[in-house]
């Protein structure tokens, strides 16, 4: 893929000119990250404040989730997550114009958050978790990003092991594309996503970077979401989330070089001055 455009619903987004910035919204009490939103009264205003603020800093898409997907977390009962999700898309929806994807392996939370307003589902569990995902993406016709993942969040860092990580995973992602085209996908809608941190050690992680060029082959946009994550804490000497902005200044910086499509990112201001840098250190920059 060179350039081209994600059809998500009514909006669209171009690929293949700069990257592009994804902002979290975590709807959370609990993300791993320290930056959940669900902290008690007036959280919708917090989120709306946020994604607002996000937008100005060079967010190019919102990405809202109400259930962490933090190492060893519990699933959030569907009646909780749709109470945090659905009006805070509703809310972004009317705030902010750029496209909003919804973080979500649950069908009816997507279907609900795509109904309030989101363009996107971005399911960790590249549909595989909930039966009616597909349907859901396939008739409302909005971009779906497919994120590898080994496991479930609850056991997926007890003792993984790949023999050739880079390739299993290419591997997973073909898969799920070509299931997904099957079941009435097209794939000028998907998004891929190797899955830093999803089952992964360290050393794993670092080799799904260096090699993303591999999963662009596959002919669709692809997502890198490496914010504050362990990987980098455990390289910088046991860091905690806080203070990882820097490590995920350069796993970003490298991950434009290694030619990603969008960075899903906590800290949007600092992130999209290294992307927009970045960028144009790789694509080449001309003074106006
Ligand atoms: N990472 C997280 C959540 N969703 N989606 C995609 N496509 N790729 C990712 O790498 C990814 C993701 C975990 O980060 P965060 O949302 O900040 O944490 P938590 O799940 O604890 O809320």
């Amino acid at each position: 893929m060179t350039t081209g455009q994600l059809v998500c619903g009514r909006r669209a987004l171009r690929f293949g000119e700069r990257t592009l910035v994804m902002g979290v919204l975590n709807v959370t009490p609990d993300s791993f990250s320290g930056d959940g939103l669900l902290t008690g009264p007036g959280w919708l205003d917090r989120v709306v404040e946020l994604g607002r603020r996000m937008v100005q800093e060079g967010a190019d898409l919102l990405d809202v989730g109400g259930e962490s997907t933090r190492p060893g977390a519990d699933p959030v009962p569907l009646d909780e997550e749709l109470r945090r999700v659905v009006p805070a898309v509703e809310a972004l929806r009317a705030a902010v114009e750029v496209p909003i994807s919804v973080d979500t392996t649950k069908a009816e939370v997507a279907r609900r958050a795509l109904r309030a307003g989101a363009d996107l589902v971005n399911d960790i569990s590249a549909l595989r978790f909930d039966p009616e995902m597909a349907r859901v993406v396939a008739e409302a016709g909005c971009g779906v990003v497919l994120m590898h993942m080994k496991g479930t969040p609850k056991d997926m860092q007890a003792d993984p092991r790949y023999e050739d990580v880079v390739a299993e995973v290419r591997e997973f992602l073909a898969e799920r594309l070509r299931w997904a085209e099957q079941q009435g996908i097209s794939r000028d809608r998907v998004v891929l996503d190797p899955g830093f941190g999803f089952g992964k050690r360290p050393e794993h992680n670092l080799a799904l970077v260096r090699n993303l060029r591999v999963f662009r082959e596959l002919g669709c946009p692809v997502l890198l979401g490496p914010s504050r994550k362990s990987t980098i804490g455990v390289v910088l000497g046991g860091l905690p989330p806080a203070d990882r902005v820097e490590g995920t200044a350069a796993v970003v910086a490298l991950a434009v070089a290694y030619g990603v499509d969008v960075v899903r990112v906590h800290d949007v201001r600092v992130m999209a001055r290294v992307v927009r840098m970045a960028d144009a250190v790789v694509r080449g920059w001309k003074p106006r």
